[in-house]
């Protein structure tokens, strides 16, 4: 058998993506609230145009989401029909600390949470826990600038204590950042930036991801600490490089790019900053006020495991190529002929995600898990709410075939997959609901109309089936 015994099969999704219920609960307003739907969303998210408010005229799709707030029950009695091992979800940081600076938590989240992992385990579903999934307190983007500020370190610190303490015994798999480089492309939802006129970006990036690495590891320590059955991974946006030719300069452009993305777990895995990136921020001038305190935070306190998403694979050419452009999960890329696109442009890759695993494993020689990965299409409906959706069976079963032959023929140490959005919700990067990778379809549409009425697709059946037999039946 190729996949372990005890291999956690499941499904992923973000507070931000599902649940709603924005302002109920006690709940405070997060980054992740403001971005809305439409032509603005992606300068919103990328700290490019200012919106820390509410603004007419704008619709803002996170404030109701798919209302898991409600309707988690039934949607996790979903997950179960299908078989689910695991259920990845992230705290809405804000339901636990509505500002982000109190000194006491809000009970009302805290039981939320309580309460949903209850729910899983019910039905034998281990939840794993994203402590925060793009989200990041309005007031600390306003009063303290986001994550350039170090003292969000002392905040995240008290974020997990909390979480750490009140969850012992119902949670043992942890991902401290979802997508941790993701602060390099879309910066307000990575990290809470607003750029101002002028400001060196890179060196505000640069010294957020350092905070946040910072934060990480200290979330590793407090984890440990609390209980030492606790696993506590990173999150990376992963997917590998390829050049676009065999031209040294196309390879050249891939390796680099490389390092950029796995910079962050290369601190988060070995410990330490790699020699690249110390000589790169050199040449850009960058401080990220690394103490001594830092270093030996980050050294003693690497992760248990790496967890990833993979959509895709990014080709890359040097600037005076020229290659044609491409899209595919905010990393610019070229079009590489060799693979075929999504209804947004997203190249499709199940070979390139054997290579991803590979090249992952071979660097770190931790176990992996993958936790993001699915196809974003548009679905029809028939008058049941049903979706023939063999596209996107045809996607996942193209992928899990390579994982397995990445476990099997290449011998990686793998904990688990969840699909991205086993349950219809708010695409992140473009704040559409069409763009659905649900094994269930809900009924919403772009601009909020719909029922919120969920119902299976074909999916649902075919990958209850996969879970049913570990992997071994895929047709
Ligand atoms: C990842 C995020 C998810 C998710 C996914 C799909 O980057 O971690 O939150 O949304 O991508 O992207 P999108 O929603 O833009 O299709």
């Amino acid at each position: 058998m190729a996949f372990p015994e005890g291999f956690l099969w499941g499904g992923a999704t973000a507070a931000n993506q599902c649940e709603g219920a924005y302002n109920e609960g006690g709940r405070g307003v997060a980054n992740v609230d403001v971005m809305p739907h439409g032509a603005d969303r992606q300068a919103v998210g990328c700290g490019t145009r200012k919106m820390l408010d509410f603004e007419d005229g704008y619709f803002y799709p996170a404030q109701k989401a798919i209302d898991m707030y409600h309707h988690y029950k039934e949607d996790i009695a979903l997950f179960a029909e299908m078989g689910f091992k695991t259920y990845r979800l992230s705290i809405g940081w804000t339901r636990i600390f509505p500002l982000g600076d109190e000194a006491e938590p809000n009970e009302e989240g805290l039981q939320f949470y309580e309460d949903l992992f209850r729910e899983c385990k019910k039905y034998g579903i281990e939840p794993l826990v994203t402590i925060t999934h793009f989200d990041c307190p309005i007031h600390l983007i306003k009063e303290y600038g986001g994550w350039r500020n170090r003292e969000l370190i002392d905040m995240y610190k008290k974020l997990v204590t909390v979480l750490f303490t009140r969850y012992k015994g119902l949670v043992k798999y942890w991902l401290t950042f979802n997508e941790i480089n993701m602060i390099l492309h879309m910066p307000f939802m990575g990290a809470g930036l607003v750029f101002e006129e002028g400001e060196n970006q890179i060196a505000a990036k640069y010294i957020s991801a350092h905070n946040e690495l910072v934060a990480s590891a200290w979330a590793t320590k407090i984890g440990h600490e609390i209980d030492p059955e606790n696993k506590i991974g990173c999150m990376l946006a992963a997917g590998s490089f390829y050049p676009y030719t065999c031209n040294p300069k196309d390879v050249r452009e891939a390796q680099v790019r490389g390092q950029e993305n796995y910079f962050f777990v290369d601190v988060q895995s070995r410990g330490y900053y790699p020699n690249y990136a110390l000589k790169m921020l050199e040449r850009e001038g960058v401080d990220v006020g690394m103490t001594e305190e830092d270093k030996q935070i980050l050294a003693e306190n690497t992760v248990d495991f790496i967890s990833f998403s993979y959509y895709n694979t990014r080709t890359v050419a040097s600037p005076d190529s020229s290659a044609e452009n491409a899209s595919g999960n905010a990393f610019a890329s070229v079009k590489n002929s060799y693979l075929t696109y999504t209804d947004w442009g997203w190249p499709v890759d199940p070979l390139g995600f054997r290579i991803t695993i590979n090249e992952i494993y071979d660097r770190y020689q931790k176990p992996l898990f993958v936790v993001e990965n699915g196809l974003g299409a548009i679905d029809e409906p028939d008058e049941n709410g049903y979706v023939a959706d063999d596209y996107r069976i045809d996607y996942l079963r193209k992928h899990i075939e390579q994982m397995k032959a990445a476990i099997e023929e290449d011998g990686v140490e793998m904990l688990g997959y969840t699909t991205w959005g086993p349950i219809d919700l708010v695409s992140a990067g473009t704040g559409e609901m069409s763009k659905r990778y649900g094994f269930i379809y809900v009924d919403r549409d772009d601009y909020g109309n719909g029922t919120l009425a969920r119902s299976k697709k074909k999916s649902f059946f075919w990958y209850k089936k996969v879970i049913a037999t570990n992997g071994e039946d895929l047709a």
